[in-house]
């Protein structure tokens, strides 16, 4: 039978293990990207491995979530990333140089490699035909020192796309109609691979964005076809000798396939607050909004932004909106200077932030109290925004556009002619603000600011736990949830001590001195436990305050694996049911825990409170189980150096 793109690659890269689904793989990774925001954490477990130079072809430290600097934290940590890249064999694009996600697509990812990136969004890569993995800060710097990544193997899902798409509806209207199939649980365990006559007809820029917000499916990635349309990308890039071709054969075996018909799609928008809550912009009539937000690396291209521009060139937003518009990449902004898009969008009212992540992030832009906000983003979580109550809607570009005019969620079909910005034969290129590594790293010296604070290590795995449950969540518990972002927060995210205050804070008062107090516990949680983003902090920081385990229904992919990598248990209930047995405040004994995992026994959680004996599950592969009884993969990668 033939091959399909992922176990092309994923075969061209394995080192451990055969693709046989359910089982664990390792797998060789070429490239590396870190953000500022989980950077920090990334390279001081770097460092703490002792390896001198990066073994990877590439690393590269992006600087693009913690760009506001409303103290000293933030421009500390942009200066240890910068020292520490030099000193390492890390290339390093400064703050201002754009998002990191669109510029790895611009100007380093390459076709049929590997890329493990330290942000959920790292599947970005997969427009430009890379099996590319969001991963924790940890599991990336052990790919920096040249260790393989493990992860179980996926199944293959395929979307055969067909036809082409309408005037005004675009790729973001795409990811959003299989968000709308597979929901953000669908994706779990599999890898999403794009085919058909349909996908020719899409740009890279516009793959990626399908790919970027794949991972709001849960997947572990999401890729496309290495064509035609990726080598003009990659010449337009100056990048043409990076290009190959990768396909898969017609008889190419796939676990489940999807069939869209691009012609048949409408604009679509989610509704607050899952990715996965899809309506027709159309089912709308009167929906007055307060704020569009145009950027973020789903919908930050040239071609995104161009489109945007056209629409408002000589019109103004409407009285009651206040739009703003972060371009994805310095290259990006400055192409829309030098063609005057720029001068447009700015004489249409629009406010134009720097070339980051903004407020996609909550750094800054929280819409006013109650506000609807339409925002081209990937997460609309509650609160991300950094307005509680606010009620973020995700759109295309187009959508957005139409709604700044209009002040109501409007359909872009109502703005008359289509427009379709063709994809420049040539960007701009000029990549002095990514700084190589330093030729004599002997002489660098690796500068930390006091917000850097040494790394928590945690003890090896007790013989049994014991404590109460803290907290009882229900599913879809997202990243944000427990290890919430935002201006105030993130500067902390070299400061485990100061950050661990904010666990859960989002919707839980006074978790962090609870647990302290009772010299930590136990997390009870639904499905999808850990969903959304890739920061390890969400481990981290619990692990602080002694949280010893998470008994949930089912876990997130990347969260899961930063709960092991920071000697957290993760468990699943024997029988979901079992769920309602729980109370926060319970008391609960896990006996021989250490012996069970080790030999393989089943696993019972005593409920004393409630006087009950509850069976739990991990399914952990034998790595993973080392890893936890050493007390997380710092303690044993130091273990098997
Ligand atoms: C996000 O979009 O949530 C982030 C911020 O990019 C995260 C990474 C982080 O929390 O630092 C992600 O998606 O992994
Ligand atoms: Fe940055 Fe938002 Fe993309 Fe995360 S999702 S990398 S915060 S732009």
């Amino acid at each position: 039978m033939g091959k399909n793109i992922v176990h092309k690659i994923l075969e061209n890269h394995l080192v451990e293990g055969a693709l046989a689904p359910g089982g664990e793989i390792a797998i060789r990774i070429d490239q590396t990207l870190t953000q500022d925001a989980t950077g920090t954490m990334a390279y001081l477990q770097f460092e703490a491995m002792e390896v001198p130079r990066v073994k990877t072809e590439l690393s590269v430290s992006y600087v693009d979530h913690n760009t506001l600097q409303t103290g000293f934290e933030n421009a500390d940590d942009h200066l240890y990333l910068q020292t520490v890249a030099a000193k390492h064999g890390i290339y390093f694009s400064r703050p201002g140089n754009g998002i990191c996600h669109q510029v790895h697509l611009e100007r380093f990812g390459v076709p049929g490699k590997t890329l493990l990136g330290s942000d959920s969004h790292t599947p970005t890569g997969g427009g430009l035909g890379m099996i590319a993995i969001g991963a924790g800060g940890l599991d990336v710097a052990v790919a920096m020192a040249g260790g393989p990544f493990y992860l179980t193997t996926p199944q293959v899902v395929k979307v055969h796309l067909t036809g082409a798409l309408p005037p005004w509806v675009s790729a973001k209207d795409v990811i959003l109609k299989v968000l709308d199939i597979m929901s953000v649980k669908g994706g779990v365990g599999k890898i999403i691979e794009y085919g058909g006559p349909g996908a020719s007809s899409l740009s890279v820029p516009e793959r990626a964005t399908i790919t970027n917000m794949g991972a709001e499916l849960g997947a572990t990635t999401s890729v496309f076809p290495s064509d035609e349309v990726t080598r003009t990308f990659l010449k337009a890039q100056g990048r043409e000798s990076d290009w190959t071709e990768i396909s898969a054969d017609t008889d190419a075996h796939y676990d489940d396939v999807i069939e869209i018909n691009l012609s048949k799609l409408e604009p679509l928008v989610a509704c607050p607050h899952s990715p996965d809550t899809v309506r027709p912009v159309a089912s709308f009539s009167d929906l007055k909004v307060n704020q569009v937000a145009i950027g973020s690396c789903t919908n930050s291209s040239y071609t995104d932004l161009m489109q945007v521009a056209t629409v408002l060139k000589g019109k103004v937003v409407h009285p009651d909106v206040s739009l703003v518009i972060s371009p994805g990449s310095r290259q990006v902004y400055k192409m829309l200077a030098d063609n005057g898009a720029l001068g447009d969008l700015i004489a249409s009212g629009a406010r134009i932030l720097e070339s980051a992540c903004g407020p996609c992030i909550g750094m800054g832009q929280s819409p006013v109290s109650g506000g609807v906000s339409v925002r081209t983003f990937n997460r609309n979580f509650k609160g991300r925004s950094g307005t509680k109550d606010a009620d973020i809607y995700l759109s295309s570009p187009e959508t957005a556009a139409a709604t700044a005019l209009t002040g109501t969620l409007a359909d872009p079909r109502t703005l008359g002619d289509p427009i379709k910005v063709p994809q420049p034969e040539q960007f701009l290129i000029d990549d002095r603000l990514i700084i190589p590594p330093s030729d004599h790293p002997e002489d660098v010296v690796v500068r930390r600011g006091p917000n850097i604070k040494p790394l928590p290590v945690k003890e090896p795995l007790r013989k049994s736990l014991e404590g109460e449950v803290l907290i009882k969540v229900d599913d879809n518990i997202t990243t944000d949830h427990i290890m919430p972002a935002g201006a105030k927060v993130l500067p902390l995210r070299s400061n485990i001590p100061a950050i661990s205050q904010y666990v859960f804070s989002a919707i839980n008062e006074n978790f962090a001195q609870r647990a302290l107090k009772k010299d930590g516990g136990f997390i009870v949680g639904g499905h999808n436990y850990g969903q959304g983003s890739s920061r390890e902090h969400a481990a981290l920081a619990p692990m602080y305050l002694g949280v010893k385990a998470v008994i949930a229904k089912s876990f997130a992919r990347i969260h899961r694996a930063n709960l092991v990598n920071f000697g957290i248990v993760p468990l699943e209930f024997a029988d979901e049911r079992d769920y309602d047995q729980f109370s926060q405040g319970d008391l609960l004994i896990i006996r021989n825990l250490h012996t069970d995992l080790k030999e393989g026994n089943k696993i019972l959680v005593v409920n004393v409170t409630k006087n009950r004996e509850i069976p739990v599950k991990h399914g952990l592969s034998p790595r993973f189980i080392d890893i936890l009884l050493a007390g997380g993969l710092l303690n044993y990668t130091k273990q098997h150096a």
